[in-house]
């Protein structure tokens, strides 16, 4: 053996640089499932189940091309603790002269592999559609970083829905049509479901005998393991809910979990799919007729605008971006985070089927359990925590700047232009879960009031002095001003009451 190539779990591409760099005929791949990096976070079982699967399917898959796989399981004895000490053992093994990797996706590890005594190459990571260069070349000079305006240089780059130079249909972004509140439908698309195989049912053994206590439920567990499965899923998304994707993207209703939603995340993020091929397939959808302006629009803004800004954001902004707390917020995340168990019919149907599914669609993620913390003043690394560990498609790339600057305002605007704070009044906009619930969602103060109306106005007054002076506040602080003294008072009385009771 020559070399050795680095094959982590979210790098399961056979297009993946380190592979193209290297020689089958003389170069062996290293996979390694290693204690440190199933517990960085206290991962979801669904969430390592899935990993260690596609790990070994892949590894399968790399034999049938040819090439040689060194592959380390978690249970076996030799096995090492961290990707490093795996690397390590396989050079001594072997006498390999170098290591070729990819540059993994986190700063943490990044750095451990920087640190290891063993011959590292590292080539750039080209699965996205920027490279880390071309975003510090877009964002260079630039006073804010908005989403928008970087989505627009990649509409032009790819040429995705453009014409003559102008985007399809004469607007960049149809966002302000795709607002609907979902009616149930039995006729509503679901995730494509994959049967198990062999390789499959025995992780399933593995992750039910050695993370026994990490949280979520491992039962009925149905994620594509491998390229061809989550090829299947899309086709099947792309056909049935893509039409709808636009009108519901914003809605929530009891008992579904995944409305129209693509529920490929999971796969895409760890090299299964790859972005631009989704997009592609989104765009000849319209193109065919198959699917409208608003919803192919809106499903590639997601993969072409938000997935590729947030992880030049985390590259741009590097291993410190996590540790500021803008708002100055202290508290500790609620247990119920971790059981679902809250009489919020909105909070424990979002937490309840994160515990089962390792999934929650963005509006969930971000408008329930996402605005509940960040009005309820919880400390943005425990928030960062319970997203980065619940989640099957969380790797901290993408989820550390959704959560700690989208959804908690802890980075004082560099992703979002303020923070998404809300009262109870937008989830019984987009969503039937306030009939459901034990609380009023029309109540403002006062007990029985839902939790989120008096939150709201603690959060705003608790953090004036940063918040008042953002453009885009202005409005809600005029509208606390007009209101009366009496109702000032009892909306931080409740509030206090709230947040006492957590
Ligand atoms: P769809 O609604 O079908 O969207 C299509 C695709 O667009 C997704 O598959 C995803 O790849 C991409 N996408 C959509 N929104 C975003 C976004 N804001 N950032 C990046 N990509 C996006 N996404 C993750 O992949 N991993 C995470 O760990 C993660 N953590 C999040 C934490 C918070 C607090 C919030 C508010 C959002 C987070 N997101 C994360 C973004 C988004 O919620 C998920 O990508 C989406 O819910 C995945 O489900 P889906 O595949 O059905 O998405
Ligand atoms: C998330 C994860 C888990 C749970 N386990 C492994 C593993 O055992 N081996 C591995 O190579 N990768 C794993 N991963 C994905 C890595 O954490 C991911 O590659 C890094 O976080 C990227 O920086
Ligand atoms: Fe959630 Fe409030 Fe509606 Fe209850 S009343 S479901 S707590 S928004």
């Amino acid at each position: 053996v020559k070399r050795l190539v680095l094959v982590l779990g979210d790098q399961l591409t056979m297009d993946l640089s380190a592979l193209r760099e290297a020689d089958r005929s003389r170069d062996a791949v290293v996979m390694a499932e290693v204690h440190d990096e199933a517990s960085y976070a206290w991962h979801h079982k669904k969430k390592i189940a899935f990993i260690f699967s596609a790990m070994r399917h892949f590894a399968e898959a790399l034999r049938d091309d040819g090439w040689e796989v060194l592959y380390s399981r978690y249970d076996d004895a030799e096995t090492g603790r961290s990707i490093c000490a795996e690397l390590m053992r396989r050079t001594r093994e072997t006498g390999a002269e170098e290591v070729l990797a990819t540059r993994c996706g986190e700063w943490r590890l990044r750095e451990a592999l920087e640190n290891c005594p063993v011959k590292i190459r590292v080539l750039p990571d080209d699965r996205f559609i920027a490279s880390a260069e071309e975003f510090a070349g877009w964002a260079e000079g630039r006073k804010q970083l908005r989403m928008e305006y970087f989505y627009r240089e990649m509409r032009r780059k790819t040429g995705l829905l453009m014409e003559d130079g102008e985007p399809e249909g004469g607007e960049w972004n149809y966002d302000k049509e795709n607002r609907k509140p979902a009616e149930p439908d039995l006729f509503m698309p679901k995730p494509m479901r994959h049967a198990h195989d062999d390789i499959t049912e025995e992780v399933l053994a593995l992750v039910r005998r050695e993370f026994a206590e990490n949280p979520g439920d491992l039962n009925d567990f149905w994620f594509a393991v491998d390229r061809r499965g989550a090829r299947r899923a899309a086709s099947k998304f792309m056909k049935e809910a893509l039409p709808r994707f636009g009108d519901y993207q914003d809605a929530m209703l009891t008992g579904e979990d995944f409305l129209y939603h693509s529920v490929l995340s999971v796969y895409l993020n760890a090299g299964l799919l790859d972005p631009l091929e989704l997009c592609a397939q989104a765009a000849a959808a319209y193109a065919a007729g198959d699917a409208p302006l608003n919803a192919v629009e809106g499903y590639i803004r997601q993969i072409l605008g938000w997935r590729e800004f947030v992880r030049g954001v985390y590259d741009l902004k590097g291993p410190e971006y996590g540790e500021g707390n803008f708002l100055g917020a202290e508290r500790d995340l609620p247990d119920f985070y971790w059981t679902g168990e809250t009489e919020m019919a909105c909070l424990r149907e979002a937490i309840g089927q994160t515990l089962r599914e390792g999934y929650a669609h963005h509006i969930q993620r971000l408008m329930v359990t996402g605005t509940f913390a960040l009005l309820a003043g919880v400390r943005p690394q425990a928030v960062h925590e319970w997203y980065l560990a619940i989640y099957a498609d969380a790797y901290e790339w993408v989820e550390l700047p959704n959560t700690f600057g989208m959804s908690q305002f802890a980075d004082g605007g560099v992703v979002g232009s303020k923070p998404y704070a809300a009262s109870g009044v937008y989830i019984d906009r987009m969503s039937d879960h306030c009939a459901g619930c034990k609380y009023d969602v029309k109540q403002k103060t006062g007990e029985g009031a839902c939790p989120f109306n008096p939150l709201y106005w603690d959060f705003l007054i608790r953090n004036r002095a940063k918040l008042e002076d953002n453009p885009r506040m202005g409005q809600m602080y005029r509208t606390w001003e007009r209101m009366d003294e009496d109702r000032q008072e009892a909306s931080l009385d409740s509030a206090r009451a709230v947040l006492a009771g957590l």
